[in-house]
């Protein structure tokens, strides 16, 4: 939508949603699936191994007839089209939005809104990025003394931290004999722990930061740097053991970093959406080259389905418009990711960015104030854990919760009874939260169990369970980077779709630039034993006591 284009709620499907909330809303999923008996059929999609079930979800066909009319009228699949043709669709900071041309098809060009084919420089960076992993891998680069590098640690923050972090992690099972580490953090704690078990002579530094401004970041390398030079190298011997992943080509280059190690990425890719650039390098170290390949193609292959398939039969679009009816009609605040493979374990970390910090936003992109709800708080651990924990919550709490659960059919390691014990929660889970317990069921088992008449009334309202909790169910047929790459572009498209609708700018972060910005004024008043006299009370205190209490500089 546009500045002149009707307020969404104002959409007649909008209110037509709105009616038919008032009709649906009371029905338990029980009914729903008694009044449809191929539910399961019509409400699942298959692409490649990746198999999505919407059917328990508090929808029937009529909501998605009016869900996928709202993404008409909103103009998604015109805006699904602006975003691949290369318009500048992020409008606030006037740039295209291209992190699906860094995984499209490699021999063929990629042309955008003004006319350039960006292909040339994407080919050129990802050649160069597999001539450094060949070359890491095979031996012939080494560090300065010439022994082979056995540990890589990657330096960055936000956008140049989660992604990488979360793939090296979920591809572990696939990883070559390096150690990779992720130093995110400015708190000290950080980068000493992880410093304090490596060898100078063998640990390679990715510098990752499209800005090469990133106070966090380049504070952790000037310490690793330091760390560096204090192990007797000398500033020849550092171009061979730092590299950089920027966008700021001087900068890296005043740092100490020879040009020829700079991987380079554009202002065309948001930092959040970055994992598929040279931002991607410890992925790339991590499990060769060929792997972040398959990665990649993983992803393109759900840009074509998102591209091409109608929307009633697109997972991403799906997805988006289940949580935009939660959201703006039942009024849910949150939505869980659970990951029953510990191999995703930092998913939800990585989706509380990829989704919060690209919808979290208040005016819509004509700048004025909405008047309904956006991005949801993302949150979620891996399951089991989550079920000995917070899953009290989802069963019996008083909050509407949608749920992702996601989980491989095939496990990597195969061990005992594991996998098959994994898989039966993961659907006894769903089936739970679905379905919950009636008094009667709850009574029935109380009774069985021998307990007085008194006993069964006082604790029985205790073992009810409402249901009706809505779910998406996940199957992918095993965590391979091919899978991986999908699952993830399903997710960065569907926060996509969910702007559009909200007809916000999913692709810029003024938050994170205030936050980047705000530090600096008080870093430079805790620099003296001098009381501050500026702030508002509470900050002021705050700042007068960590000065009076921070133990003294002899
Ligand atoms: C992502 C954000 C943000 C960014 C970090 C790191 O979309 O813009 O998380 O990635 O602030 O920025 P640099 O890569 O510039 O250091």
């Amino acid at each position: 939508m546009t500045e002149s284009s009707p307020r969404l709620t104002n959409l007649p499907a909008w209110k037509k949603l709105q009616a038919h909330y008032d009709e649906i809303s009371s029905l338990h999923m029980r009914e729903l699936f008694a009044n449809q008996p191929n539910r399961f059929e019509e409400f699942s999609i298959t692409l490649d191994s990746l198999f999505l079930d919407y059917s328990k979800n508090r929808i029937n066909p009529k909501t998605i007839q009016l869900l996928t009319e709202l993404a008409r009228e909103c103009r998604v699949p015109e805006a699904i089209n602006s975003m691949f043709k290369g318009e500048k669709i992020n409008t606030t900071e006037d740039r295209e939005v291209l992190h699906t041309a860094l995984r499209s098809d490699i021999d063929k060009p990629f042309i955008i809104a003004s006319g350039d084919d960006v292909m040339p420089e994407i080919r050129a960076e990802l050649e160069k990025m597999k001539r450094f992993c060949d070359a890491v891998h095979s031996g012939e680069n080494t560090g300065h003394t010439g022994k082979t590098f056995t540990s890589i640690v990657n330096i960055g923050i936000g956008g140049s931290d989660l992604g990488p972090h979360m793939v090296v992690n979920a591809l572990k099972f696939y990883q070559k004999d390096l150690d990779i580490h992720f130093v995110s953090n400015v708190d000290d704690a950080d980068i000493a722990e992880t410093l304090k078990n490596l060898n100078p002579e063998t640990t390679l530094f990715i510098v990752s930061s499209k800005t090469f401004t990133t106070w966090e970041t380049l504070t952790n390398a000037h310490s690793a740097r330091d760390w560096f030079l204090q192990s007797g190298a000398n500033q020849t011997a550092l171009s061979k053991h730092f590299v950089a992943v920027s966008s700021n080509i001087p900068a890296a280059t005043a740092f100490g970093i020879t040009e020829e190690n700079i991987f380079e990425f554009w202002d065309w890719v948001g930092g959040r959406y970055s994992l598929w650039s040279a931002i991607g390098l410890s992925i790339a170290l991590a499990v060769g080259f060929d792997r972040f390949s398959e990665l990649l193609a993983g992803a393109n292959s759900m840009d074509k389905h998102f591209r091409e398939v109608p929307l009633e039969r697109n997972i991403p679009v799906i997805l988006a418009l289940l949580g935009i009816w939660y959201t703006n009609f039942f009024g849910a605040d949150t939505q869980a990711i659970i990951p029953y493979d510990q191999y995703l374990q930092y998913l939800p970390a990585y989706l509380q960015q990829a989704d919060m910090e690209s919808n979290g936003k208040h005016v819509t992109k004509g700048g004025e104030e909405v008047d309904y709800s956006t991005g949801p708080i993302i949150w979620g651990t891996t399951g089991t854990n989550g079920q000995h924990a917070y899953f009290q919550l989802l069963h019996q709490g008083t909050r509407l919760i949608p749920v992702d659960f996601i989980a491989p059919v095939e496990s990597l390691n195969n061990i005992g009874i594991h996998h098959r014990l994994l898989i039966a929660n993961f659907l006894a889970q769903t089936e739970a939260l679905v379905r919950g317990k009636t008094r009667a069921e709850a009574r029935a088992t109380l009774e069985k169990s021998g307990l007085s008449e008194k006993k069964i009334e006082e604790i029985l309202p205790h073992k009810v369970f409402p249901g009706n909790q809505p779910t998406n169910t996940l199957f992918y047929q095993k965590l391979t980077p091919h899978n991986l790459g999908t699952l993830i572009a399903m997710y960065e498209h569907k926060i996509y779709v969910q702007g559009v609708i909200w007809d916000i700018n999913s692709f810029d972060q003024w938050g994170v630039e205030l936050g980047k910005k705000l530090a600096r004024v008080i870093y430079d008043e805790l620099g003296d034993g001098i009381p501050v006299r500026t702030h508002g009370q509470s900050t002021r205190g705050l700042i007068n006591y960590f000065k009076e209490k921070s133990p003294k500089k002899s």
